[in-house]
């Protein structure tokens, strides 16, 4: 079993397809073990994009999941970083097929719905970034 960690960007909240996209993680079978609504603080997501913060972009990138409350989500499945990132499609949502969740609800590059770990490494960084221990459950069935 593993964990991931997914962010719904404000464009998620914005435009009321919260739903939505917990149904398809529902329907692929995941289970949610953690869930809170937070706004994310600068230095948060400083930490959160450093592979990124040097980019021409960055700047724009962080005003945008700054600009209101987001949700975060612990999901836990067989192979569930791989499997979410699959449901999603390409970090360009405008590249992105129809039937994946940033092909049916994203617009571009940085408004792309969700935000999901790319590795199991990188999730355990991220749950932990995000979640204290106390937040995320053990749960049967
Ligand atoms: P992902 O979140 O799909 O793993 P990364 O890690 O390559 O994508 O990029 C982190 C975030 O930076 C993306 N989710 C996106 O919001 C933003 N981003 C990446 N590349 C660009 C770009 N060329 N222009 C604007 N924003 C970008």
């Amino acid at each position: 079993m593993e964990r991931t960690l997914i962010i719904f960007k404000p464009d998620c909240l914005n435009q009321r397809h919260v739903g939505n996209v917990i149904d398809r993680f529902e329907q692929a079978g995941f289970t949610i073990v953690g869930c809170k609504m937070t706004r994310l603080a600068p230095a948060l997501l400083r930490a959160h994009y450093a592979h990124v913060a040097d980019k021409p972009f960055y700047p724009a990138l962080e005003a945008f999941m700054a600009s209101r409350p987001v949700i975060v989500m612990a999901l836990e499945g067989e192979n569930v970083v791989q499997r979410v990132r699959d449901l999603l499609g390409p970090t360009d949502s405008r590249k992105a097929a129809k039937g994946t969740i940033r092909g049916d609800f994203g617009t571009d590059v940085t408004i792309n719905v969700v935000h999901a770990s790319d590795s199991d490494a990188n999730a355990r960084i991220e749950l932990a970034r995000f979640f204290a221990p106390y937040e995320l459950y053990e749960v049967n069935g």
